[in-house]
């Protein structure tokens, strides 16, 4: 069968700070290859909608798999869905990926026919057997599959994520990836899921807090594959278990592998493991990001961080010291006046890191979703992209997108204003030198992108498709209301270091 495999468009963040390879699709991609099909992939932060179209007429494929990652994109994969069939009738459209897996049947409604099937859960083991029973009235039996029909059993998860490595060789004009400086940049996958349970955070729920990890080889050697000097490792949190931080690496020194890296991380575990971080500098890992999202100890219990502000003051020392440069990240609450936002600006300018606002947003698959008592101010899949507010703010709307911009705007001007620009010239020159300019764009986009009149006027636009509000729930939601993959709690290989459950 000739299947083709869409990535939608960038959001706000990507338009400016960084575009990823679609490393998810690739995998679905690679275990679609592997079960005989013909597979073309065609990643829409890099190509337009017409490319799209022209895409379906010269290859006709008989199925279209959209990934579904991002709640934002919601409308855009509608609409190409819809179009889709328009076009080509016969062919099989479905859709898969993180927030898909949470609104399933929600998205099907939506879509009125021109969804065949969505796949909840990872991709790589169900998609094969998806394909292989287009036209069987008993498709909608099949784990993590929902159609018009019903819905199967939950999901089932890989044995084994070794097993279907990125398929790299179909993502087009690879040198579009970047993040920041590393211009340009692949993505690569150690471990799967995450056995922290923050209450705003769905990375969880969707792997019924599993954790699972690659095989130091084949970790290795799927590095040592990537053709760019960079790599963004996409783990939720890297280096949970250092152990295997040093066995990869040491893989790699093996095979003699050299590149530069961006992980993310959790304080905490920067503190505990801080000789796997150590070791790692000395490989290539220069850029790392931690998640401190508060800076007082209500707003992260708040957020079931399970750290303190001390212990998230301690990583930034740690990190100084190991010499890393380390973007963090604040959540600004719609509750926030004046005073909250100069407070934060007052400390990121007082502090050498690269800080990001994000706005608190209860997104499906979270337990604030279920739990958030106040009222949604917006059910437009469109503003769930974290830098909207679509709770009700205390400020004016206007007012608050102006204190969230502003402050983004001062600490943006911190690193790419006139002193530090000076400090990349010679960098930015390099790469130019070299023809990639990702990193020199990205430098003046900044006022276009993060703007007070066009994040208000987003509120604005007219909404084709609403979300369906959380259901009230009478008690805190569990397992069974959150999680995708349905697990024993204590679910396959949890981390030793896993947290005590409230
Ligand atoms: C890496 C990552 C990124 C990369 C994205 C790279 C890319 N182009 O996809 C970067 C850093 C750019 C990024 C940015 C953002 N991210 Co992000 N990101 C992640 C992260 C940590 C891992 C995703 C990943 O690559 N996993 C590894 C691969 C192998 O898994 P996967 O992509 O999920 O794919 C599997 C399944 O989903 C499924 N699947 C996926 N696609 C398809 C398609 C089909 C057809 C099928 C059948 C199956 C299928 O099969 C795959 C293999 O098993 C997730 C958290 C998580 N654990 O999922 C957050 C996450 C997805 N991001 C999130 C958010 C909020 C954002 C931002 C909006 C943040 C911001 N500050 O603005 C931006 C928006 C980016 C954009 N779209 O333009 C949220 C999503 C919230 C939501 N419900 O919409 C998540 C869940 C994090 C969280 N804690 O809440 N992100
Ligand atoms: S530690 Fe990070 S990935 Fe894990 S639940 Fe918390 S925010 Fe999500």
């Amino acid at each position: 069968m000739k299947v083709l495999l869409v990535h939608p468009s960038p959001l706000m963040y990507s338009e400016i700070f960084l575009r990823l390879e679609p490393i998810g699709v690739e995998r679905v991609a690679a275990a679609v290859r592997a079960a005989g099909h013909e597979v073309r992939l065609l990643d829409l932060q890099i190509f337009g909608h017409a490319d799209y179209y022209r895409e379906l007429a010269d290859f006709k494929p008989q199925a279209v798999g959209f990934s579904l990652n991002y709640l934002a994109n919601v409308p855009e994969v509608l609409d190409l869905a819809k179009e889709t069939k328009r076009r080509r009738p016969d062919c099989f459209i479905f859709a898969g990926g993180h927030s898909g897996s949470f609104i399933a049947e929600e998205l099907l409604e939506h879509a009125a026919g021109a969804l065949d099937a969505l796949v909840r859960g990872e991709g790589e083991a169900i998609t094969p057997r998806l394909l292989e029973a287009v036209g069987d009235p008993r498709l909608h039996t099949l784990p993590g599959v929902v159609t018009p029909d019903g819905a199967g059993p939950p999901p089932t998860m890989l044995d084994d994520i070794d097993r279907f490595q990125p398929a790299r060789d179909l993502t087009r004009r690879r040198r579009k990836y970047f993040i920041g400086v590393l211009d340009p940049c692949a993505s690569a996958e150690f471990t799967r899921g995450c056995p922290w349970d923050c209450s705003f955070c769905s990375a969880w729920t969707f792997y019924g807090r599993s954790y699972r990890k690659a095989s130091a080889e084949a970790a290795a050697e799927d590095v040592a594959r990537i053709a760019e000097p960079n790599v963004f490792i996409v783990d939720d949190v890297a280096f949970i278990h250092p152990e295997h931080g040093f066995a990869i690496g040491h893989e790699l020194e093996k095979r003699r592998v050299r590149k530069q890296y961006y992980l993310e991380t959790r304080c905490d575990v920067l503190l505990r493991n801080r000789e796997v971080f150590a070791y790692w500098r000395r490989l290539g890992l220069l850029y790392m990001f931690l998640g401190l999202e508060a800076l007082d100890e209500d707003a992260l219990k708040l957020h079931r961080k399970r750290v303190t502000p001390g212990e998230n003051f301690k990583a930034l020392e740690v990190a100084r010291e190991l010499g890393f440069t380390v973007a963090v990240n604040i959540i600004a609450d719609p509750d926030w006046d004046e005073r909250r936002f100069a407070i934060v600006r007052e400390w990121a300018l007082s502090v050498p890191e690269i800080v990001h606002l994000t706005v608190a947003t209860p997104y499906p698959g979270t337990e604030i979703w279920h739990t958030e008592s106040r009222r949604l101010a917006t059910l437009d899949y469109r503003l769930f992209d974290v830098q909207h507010a679509v709770l009700p703010t205390r400020l004016p709307l206007q007012r608050f997108y102006e204190e969230l911009v502003a402050t983004q705007a001062v600490i943006n001007r911190k690193h790419l204003g006139l002193t530090a620009l000076r400090e990349v010239a010679g960098l930015s020159a390099r790469l130019a030198l070299r023809g990639q300019t990702n990193f020199l764009r990205m430098l003046w986009k900044f006022g276009s992108v993060y703007n007070r009149d066009r994040q208000y006027a987003d509120h604005l636009r007219p909404v084709t498709y609403q979300m369906r509000p959380p259901a009230a729930v009478a008690a805190k939601p569990g397992p069974r209301d959150l999680f995708v993959h349905q697990l024993k709690v204590g679910g396959p290989d949890m981390a030793p270091h896993t947290p005590q459950r409230s």
